[in-house]
């Protein structure tokens, strides 16, 4: 049956229904869901596709947790069963690259499932790491498709704003044709010291990936981004004004991602219950939170210096450690990675977990006056979202150019200095100490960080610019097929 002959015939044919395709990695997976939710709570009919099996328990624990807040009718989960991947054709061990690449090659197996989907889709919305693979697959099926972007308007800025510089050059590698820095209209430059460290690398998978992906941005019909006016007004406008790239797709701003009721009802499971005690029992912004992100392990000669910098620090503190990528791997104590005495001191200052935990629910707590973090943006959104200062330390990727969005802002500092993380040299304990003091006692980060609450609730609340963009957008759907 041709598609608008289903659509007459389906008395459902007003319903919006949505197509959410996640990738790898909580980074990747939390903004679609989100995403997802927000639709879902205006009155739209969602399938999940998620591809199988996932890289860590977290990811599927998230999604299970997704699916059951939700009734039958208004969401399914269908499978996508991922074709293996031989890693030695792929240029990488990254567990989580290798899916976004197992991924991108099993695209063929969607068009049955999108196509028989009832009522039939409004659209389709995928991960920003899946764009090239999947446009002759919607592109045959007439879906108007969009991204969930993963990352800052910044990010996608110079992520679009790199296919005018590789037209420029034809042939061309980043390494090569990005200078000392990226110059983008509107956006304040981009030092080639803070561009994600494989794209400089010429034939990583993240480079093929990016350079393929980047030129084919304006074929979507729009970008769904966590972000807001107040956050990024500078790079939301040039982006949707075509300064960064003309013919770019609309921009969509639903952010600042909130807390969602799927994530809320798994807290008392997931954060265990005598973390949230010690927090009770601590004094107001008096505790600092540590957490690299739910992919980045720390490296064992790093620990040393970050136990030391929170010892000296004189602060209490509430330290989230990995010591390897993936989840399912963690075995190691870290008690044989500081030894005896220094963990003993740990210990006497703070709390040191190493399962996952509820993020939100802590960075919300009234006891945490500071997070010291990775740079990812899902993290400094919500640190944002709670007006809790912060202390940067990008370790990978897009998290330098995250960082700069923070510190711009006024509500986080970066240690610049301090290079990348898990790449570059060792921070002793005295540095880290004194950057934490700083995170502390800086007034001024405090009282931004409290504006920037305050603007964050105003775009998420009722009548605020998140509300318009998907009532907006819903309404441009229902227009579409209507007509
Ligand atoms: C994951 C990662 C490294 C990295 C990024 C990750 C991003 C996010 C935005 O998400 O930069 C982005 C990802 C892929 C892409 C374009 C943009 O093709 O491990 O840098």
């Amino acid at each position: 049956m041709a598609m608008n002959e289903a659509k007459l015939l389906s008395s459902e044919a007003m319903v919006v229904h949505l197509a959410f395709l996640p990738s790898a990695g909580l980074g990747h997976l939390n903004p679609c869901l989100r995403t997802a939710e927000l639709f879902l709570r205006h009155g739209c009919r969602v399938t999940l596709i998620t591809p199988k099996p996932t890289v860590s328990t977290a990811e599927s624990n998230l999604i299970a947790l997704f699916c059951s807040a939700f009734p039958s009718h208004q969401l399914t989960q269908l499978d996508l069963n991922l074709s293996p991947l031989d890693p030695t054709q792929v240029n990488t061990t990254d567990p989580f690259w290798l899916q976004f690449e197992a991924i991108r090659r099993s695209v063929h197996l969607l068009p049955p499932i999108l196509s028989s989907l009832s009522p039939p889709l409004s659209a389709f919305i995928h991960d920003v790491t899946l764009i090239s693979p999947l446009l002759p697959v919607t592109g045959t099926l007439c879906f108007p498709t969009y991204i969930c972007f993963t990352s800052s308007a910044r990010m996608l800025a110079f992520f679009a704003h790199l296919s005018v510089l590789a037209a420029r050059s034809p042939g061309a590698k980043p390494c090569s044709f990005i200078g000392d820095a990226v110059e983008i209209p509107g956006i304040a430059p981009i030092a080639r010291s803070s561009v994600p460290p494989l794209l400089l690398e010429p034939d990583s998978l993240f480079e093929r990936i990016f350079m393929e992906d980047s030129p084919n941005l304006t074929k979507l019909s729009g970008i769904f981004i966590n972000s807001f006016e107040e956050l990024e007004e500078d790079a939301l406008a040039a982006l949707n004004d075509g300064r960064v790239v003309p013919g770019l797709p609309p921009v969509v701003a639903l952010g600042p991602s909130v807390p969602c009721k799927f994530e809320k009802a798994s807290s008392s499971k997931n954060c265990s219950g005598s973390i949230m005690k010690w927090l009770d029992e601590q004094s107001a912004e008096s505790v600092v939170y540590v957490c690299f992100g739910n992919k980045t392990e720390t490296r064992k000669e790093q620990i040393k210096g970050i136990a030391n910098g929170l010892i000296e620090c004189g602060y209490k503190f509430l330290w989230v450690v990995k010591l390897k990528k993936v989840d399912k791997e963690e075995e190691e104590e870290l008690e044989g990675v500081l030894g005896n005495e220094l963990m003993r001191k740990v210990e006497e200052k703070g709390i040191v977990v190493k399962t996952w935990v509820d993020q939100m629910e802590i960075v919300g707590h009234p006891a945490v006056g500071g997070f010291v973090t990775h740079g990812g943006w899902n993290s400094l959104v919500e640190a944002v979202w709670h007006g809790v200062p912060i202390l940067s330390w990008p370790h990978n990727g897009d998290q330098k150019i995250c960082s700069e969005v923070v510190q711009m802002c006024g509500v986080g500092i970066w240690a610049e200095e301090w290079g990348w993380g898990s790449l570059e040299t060792v921070v002793n304990g005295e540095e880290i100490a004194k950057a934490i003091k700083e995170m502390m006692s800086n007034v001024s980060l405090r009282i931004k960080a409290k504006e920037m609450k305050d603007a964050a609730r105003k775009a998420a609340g009722i009548g605020g610019s998140c509300e318009v963009k998907i009532k907006r957008q819903i309404e441009e759907w229902t227009v579409e097929e209507g007509s």
